[in-house]
């Protein structure tokens, strides 16, 4: 009987073991279920995702292509009204831009001398323009220099070379600029020197402290539609090659680019646009400007009248003093389309 007993515990045990195994079969198989469902969730999400980045990939390609279609019909328009531009837009050069001729041969230049005196030299002599001015009032600047064109005074020299480049030019009353002024197209080179500069007197004008100096070319300008005349208010375009300050001791440049506009009456404005030191007087500087860079800025320095278009009818090359003396020479000034 004991033998009996034993093999049931045995039984039991065995079946203990089976319902066990089971139990933990099924359980098993709910979880590892759940645990497919999760990650099938989670596959499907990630393919939502996927499709979405795929449609918002291809709005963004579509998108860029677009815009790219409008950059290029942009850059063509802007060619044709950089084009339009240059058929519309006129220079003007400079006729014997050399001085090889005096001023009896010459039909090109003619003297421009502002509260002129015994002691004003201006004179083309080989193939030079040489220039010489004493200030000796207090109250007002004088000059001694040469115009071409049309002087806002009425006199006139043979009209501008007005065109593309000096060898296609016209013979033209004046060249109309716009407001706005490409950089880099119209180009001034000179070649000139500084022989000497000395002082005279304070002014009792503009700064009681020292006196003052300045050479370049101006620009004689009518304004929008204005006429040109001494009653019109006309615009004087300064472009100096350089400036200086001076009292009874010494002599001080003015900083390149330092710039004005005033309007006593007529509208003056210009730019320094560049300095020659007092040691290198004697010495033969060569300046190549940015022209229609620095008649643009001048016309930006305007605010009491809108500006639209100027008309440049003759400009002058001089020498200026106030309460002071100066001599210079140029060899050349030339401009050029580039
Ligand atoms: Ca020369």
């Amino acid at each position: 009987m004991p033998q009996v007993n034993r093999s049931i515990g045995k039984i039991e045990v065995g079946l203990i073991i089976c319902v066990s195994l089971v139990g933990l079969l099924a359980v098993s198989s709910v979880w590892f279920s759940i645990r497919n469902n999760t990650l099938q969730n989670r596959i499907d999400a990630f393919e939502t995702e996927t499709y979405n980045l795929q449609n918002q990939m291809s709005k963004l390609t579509n998108e860029k292509n677009n815009l790219q279609d409008q950059i290029d019909t942009i850059t063509i328009e802007n060619e044709q009204l950089i084009e339009a531009y240059e058929q519309l837009v006129k220079y003007f050069f400079i006729g014997d831009s050399d001085f090889t001729k005096s001023f009896n041969e010459s039909v090109w230049w003619d003297v421009e001398a502002w509260h002129a005196n015994p002691d004003s030299i201006s004179e083309i002599r080989n193939g030079t323009l040489h220039l010489f001015y004493n200030g000796t009032i207090d109250d007002s600047y004088g000059n001694s220099g040469v115009f071409q064109g049309r002087h806002a005074d009425g006199r006139s020299t043979q009209q501008l070379l007005v065109g593309d480049s000096p060898e296609d030019a016209f013979s033209g009353e004046y060249v109309v600029f716009p407001r706005n002024m490409q950089s880099d197209r119209f180009w001034l080179e000179t070649k000139f020197r500084v022989n000497g500069m000395g002082f005279n007197r304070y002014p009792t004008v503009y700064h009681p402290d020292f006196s003052r100096v300045n050479l370049g070319v101006t620009l004689m300008c009518a304004i929008n539609n204005e006429p040109f005349n001494l009653t019109a208010k006309t615009l004087w375009l300064d472009v100096y090659f350089a400036g200086y300050c001076l009292n009874t001791t010494d002599i001080w440049v003015v900083p390149k680019n330092w710039s004005y506009a005033s309007y006593p009456d007529d509208i003056h404005a210009g730019y320094f646009v560049e300095e020659v030191d007092s040691q290198d007087f004697g010495k033969w500087i060569i300046l190549q400007i940015d022209l229609g860079d620095y008649i643009s800025k001048t016309l930006d320095l305007i605010t009491e009248v809108d500006i639209k278009t100027i008309r440049v009818y003759g400009f002058i090359v001089f020498v200026e003093c106030l309460g002071a003396y100066a001599e210079v020479e140029y060899d050349y000034v030339e401009t050029y389309q580039d």
